[in-house]
């Protein structure tokens, strides 16, 4: 059987992913602070797909304890065919002379160092196994910036180039490496963007048909189950409504 490894599982992309894979048969090792979605989703999914699922509730910004708790999984858990880096927030949407600077420390350690730090752990043992698939989640923020989105488009771009990055550099120890791009997509991101305030955030889909976590899940499980010759290195996905990251066709 084969084991997907996928930080950030408690909501949007990354629980679609979950479920996606445990239909596909893989284990899971699934990462994210909220202990509770958590240990609910490992419940459903080994019940429902007859899988199993490894929870590791941990914040992918500290280092220390991330690698101890990936560090001290049984072997066979550490021979993981996929990595789908998928942590990641925005915080706040203000002129760069308006940022908080704790929301900007927030996405850079998350967005930025949360994904170096597993990357770096799991390709370690991806390395050593010869093989293995890793999945950076970019956004159309990382192809081109827009007003006020300064420091969330600067770490997007980060995963971007991270990704080229990685590609290079795990080229002879037969890791693939893909970074997958959304526009909108309707998940808890605008919520914790705007710190809660749901009206906000459902404004952002105000007229539109924004994509669906599942959406991309389904293209992740595309370029995964591509044969071993080939790999798709970048996707940028879009809602049929919207071009590009500021042009929106709204009823
Ligand atoms: P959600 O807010 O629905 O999900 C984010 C997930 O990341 C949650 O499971 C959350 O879990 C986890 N997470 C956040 N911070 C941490 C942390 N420090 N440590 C561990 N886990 C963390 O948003 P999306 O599903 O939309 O976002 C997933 C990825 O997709 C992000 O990287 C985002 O930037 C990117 N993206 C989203 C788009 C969108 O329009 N929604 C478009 C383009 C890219 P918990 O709180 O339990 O830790
Ligand atoms: C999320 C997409 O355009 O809201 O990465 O920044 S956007």
């Amino acid at each position: 059987m084969k084991t997907a490894l996928i930080t950030g599982a408690t909501s949007g992309i990354g629980a679609a992913c979950a479920h996606l894979f445990a239909a596909q048969g893989y284990n899971l090792i699934l990462v994210a602070r909220r202990e509770a979605l958590l240990a609910e989703a490992a419940v459903l999914m080994e019940e429902k797909y007859a899988i199993s699922v490894k929870k590791i509730c941990a914040d992918v910004r500290d280092f220390e304890n991330l690698s101890y708790h990936l560090e001290t999984l049984p072997s066979q858990w550490k021979k993981v065919n996929v990595l789908i880096n998928n942590a990641g927030l925005s915080q706040g949407l203000e002129p760069i002379h308006k940022g908080e600077i704790a929301d900007w420390d927030t996405m850079i350690d998350t967005n930025i160092k949360g994904l170096l730090y597993a990357t770096k752990i799991v390709s370690n043992w991806m390395v050593t196994e010869k093989s293995g698939h890793i999945i950076n989640i970019g956004s159309i923020a990382g192809k081109e910036v827009y007003p006020n989105g300064n420091v969330y488009c600067a770490t997007k771009h980060a995963v971007d180039a991270l990704s080229t990055s990685m590609r290079i550099d795990l080229l002879t120890h037969g890791i693939k490496v893909t970074a997958i791009h959304p526009g909108m997509v309707e998940t808890e991101f605008s919520k914790v963007r705007f710190k809660g305030d749901e009206s906000r955030a459902r404004k952002v889909y105000d007229g539109l048909e924004p994509l669906v976590a599942n959406d991309i899940a389904e293209a992740i499980w595309f370029v995964v189950s591509r044969p071993a010759h080939v790999n798709i290195n970048d996707m940028l996905i879009m809602p049929t409504a919207q071009a590009t990251g500021t042009i929106i066709n709204r009823n």
